[in-house]
C-alpha cells in the first residue's frame, strides 16, 4: 500500500501542506524526510514514540529519514505550544543531552543492524558556527516581523510575553530544513502538530531562498495527532510523571505496566500509532478486545511490542516475570534489580544490616499500628516475609531473609505490600 494511505488509515496524519502532491512525490521517487529533537532532557519520552517510529515507517517504504538532533536549536528553546518561557540550559548540559539523544534514537531505530539505517545528526553542526551577521542577513532578510507574529507559536504568547531569543526559533529550524534540503535533498519534514508553524516556516525559507533559480521544487511539512485518551487525561503520563524511553528513569517494568494499562477504548488507535502489526493481526486483537475484553490481549500484545521495541526482548519477559510473581505472591524468584522495579510504588523503609526482631520491625516501619497489633498480625497469620507466611512471634530477621543483601519484602495480609532496604 502506498505509505500515506497507511499512515492515513492508522490515524497517524493530522496535516499535510499538499496532500495529491505529497502522494505523488512519494510515489514516484526515494524521499529524505527528517524530524528534529530538541535536547531538553536526558532522554526522550513516549510522546517522542510516534514520530520516531515514523520515520521507521518511511524507511521501511524505502524512503530516507533523518533523525536531527537539536544540539543547535536546544540552546535557544522552541516556544511552541508552551505558555511559558524555557530557562536555558548551559551549552555543557544541552551537550551531554544531545549525545544521550543521538544514542538512544540511533539504538531504537537500529541505526547499526539496518542496511540503509535512519540517519542520525545534529544542526549543532551549521548552526553551532552560523555568525549572527550571516543569521540576520541571510535569514532574517527573508522573515517579515508580520509573519512571525501570526504563527501560533508567537501570538499565543504575546500576552506573556515572549523573548527575542524564542521569536526567533522558528528561524533556526527553518534554517534546518534549507540546510537539509540542500545537503540531503531533504524534501519533507514530519513534526508533532505544534510544529507546524515551524515546518511551515521552513518550507517557506527554501522557497525564497530559490526565487532566482529556473527549476521549481516540491518540498512538503506532515504532522502527526496530538495523542488523546478516552478518559481525557493526558497521554504518557503515569502517577510518578513522565513515560521515560530511557531504562534507568522509566524502569523497563514500569513501561510495559504502563503499555498493560491502556483503557480498552484507546488500546486499538495506540496498536496502530506505535506498533508494525500487520492489518491481519490488528483485526485479530480488535476481535479479542471486542469478544473477550477480560483477557487484555491487545493490552499484552502493545505492552509486549513497546517494551521490545524501546528496551529488549530480554526485558519483555522480566517485565513478565516481575508481573507474574507480583501476582502470584511467589516472589522467592526475584532478583533484587527486578524487585527495584516491581515495587517502585510501595511503602519503604530504610534500615541498617542487624538482625532484628519481627514484632519490633513492623512496629518500626509502620507496617502494623502498634505492638499489640503486630503480635496480632503475625499470629493471625496476615505477614508474609518475601513471600512465605511467617507466624513464629519471636522470629528473628536475619541475613537469610535479605534479598542479595538488599531488600526484604513484607507483606500485611492479601496485598500490602513494604519494602524494607538495606543500607
Ligand atoms: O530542525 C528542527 C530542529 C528542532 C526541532 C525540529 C526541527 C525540534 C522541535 N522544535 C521541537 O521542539 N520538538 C519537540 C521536542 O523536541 O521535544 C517535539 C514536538 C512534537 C514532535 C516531537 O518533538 O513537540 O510535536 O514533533 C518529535
Amino acid at each position: 500500500m502506498e505509505i500515506l494511505q497507511d499512515l492515513e488509515k492508522r490515524g497517524l496524519v493530522s496535516q499535510v501542506t499538499d496532500y495529491e502532491g505529497l502522494a505523488k512525490h512519494l510515489a514516484e521517487k526515494e524521499v529524505t524526510l527528517y524530524c528534529g529533537f530538541d535536547p531538553t532532557a536526558d532522554s526522550l519520552h513516549i510522546g517522542h514514540l510516534v514520530p520516531l517510529t515514523m520515520l521507521k515507517r518511511f524507511q521501511k517504504a524505502g524512503h530516507k529519514p533523518i533523525a536531527l538532533v537539536g544540539g543547535g536549536t536546544g540552546m535557544i528553546g522552541d516556544p511552541s505550544g508552551r505558555s511559558t518561557e524555557r530557562s536555558l540550559n548551559t551549552e555543557d548540559v544541552v551537550k551531554e543531552y544531545s549525545e544521550k539523544l543521538k544514542e538512544q534514537i540511533s539504538r531504537i531505530l537500529e541505526v547499526d543492524k539496518d542496511e540503509n539505517p535512519v540517519v542520525v545528526r545534529s544542526n549543532y553542526e551549521w548552526l553551532g558556527s552560523m555568525t549572527v551577521i550571516d543569521f540576520l542577513r541571510d535569514a532574517g532578510k527573508h522573515f517579515s516581523i508580520n509573519y512571525m507574529l501570526a504563527k501560533e507559536s508567537v501570538s499565543a504568547r504575546i500576552e506573556q510575553g515572549i523573548s527575542f531569543t524564542e521569536f526567533s526559533y522558528m528561524i533556526l529550524q527553518s534554517l534546518d530544513f534549507q540546510k537539509l534540503f540542500e545537503l540531503e535533498n531533504c524534501t519533507l519534514q514530519i513534526g508533532g502538530s505544534d510544529q507546524w508553524g515551524n515546518i511551515t516556516a521552513g518550507m517557506e525559507l527554501i522557497r525564497r531562498g530559490r526565487e532566482n533559480e529556473e527549476e521549481e521544487i516540491k518540498v512538503f511539512g506532515l504532522t502527526v495527532p496530538l495523542i488523546t485518551k478516552a478518559d481525557g487525561t493526558k497521554f504518557g503520563k503515569s502517577a510518578g510523571g513522565a513515560i521515560w524511553l530511557d531504562a534507568a528513569k522509566t524502569s523497563p517494568y514500569e513501561f510495559y505496566q504502563f503499555w498493560i494499562n491502556t483503557d480498552d477504548r484507546d488500546v486499538m488507535k495506540f496498536l496502530n500509532y506505535f506498533t508494525f502489526l500487520s492489518d491481519e493481526e490488528l483485526a485479530a486483537l480488535e476481535a479479542e478486545v471486542q469478544n473477550h475484553p477480560e483477557k487484555r490481549v491487545a493490552q499484552k500484545r502493545l505492552a509486549e511490542e513497546m517494551t521490545r521495541a524501546v528496551h529488549s526482548q530480554a526485558a519483555v519477559e522480566q517485565a513478565q516475570k516481575i508481573t507474574e510473581s507480583l501476582f502470584s505472591g511467589d516472589l522467592k524468584s526475584l532478583s533484587a534489580d527486578e524487585i527495584d522495579q516491581g515495587f517502585k510504588d510501595v511503602p519503604s523503609f530504610q534500615m541498617d544490616q542487624e538482625d532484628v526482631g519481627l514484632v519490633d520491625l513492623l512496629v518500626n516501619a509502620n507496617i502494623s499500628s502498634s505492638k499489640r497489633q503486630a503480635r496480632e498480625d503475625v499470629t493471625n497469620g496476615a505477614i508474609y516475609i518475601n513471600g512465605e507466611r511467617q507466624q513464629e512471634l519471636d522470629y528473628i530477621l536475619s541475613e537469610e531473609d535479605r534479598i542479595e543483601g538488599k531488600f526484604t519484602i513484607i507483606r500485611r495480609g492479601k496485598k500490602k505490600y513494604f519494602l524494607i532496604r538495606y543500607a
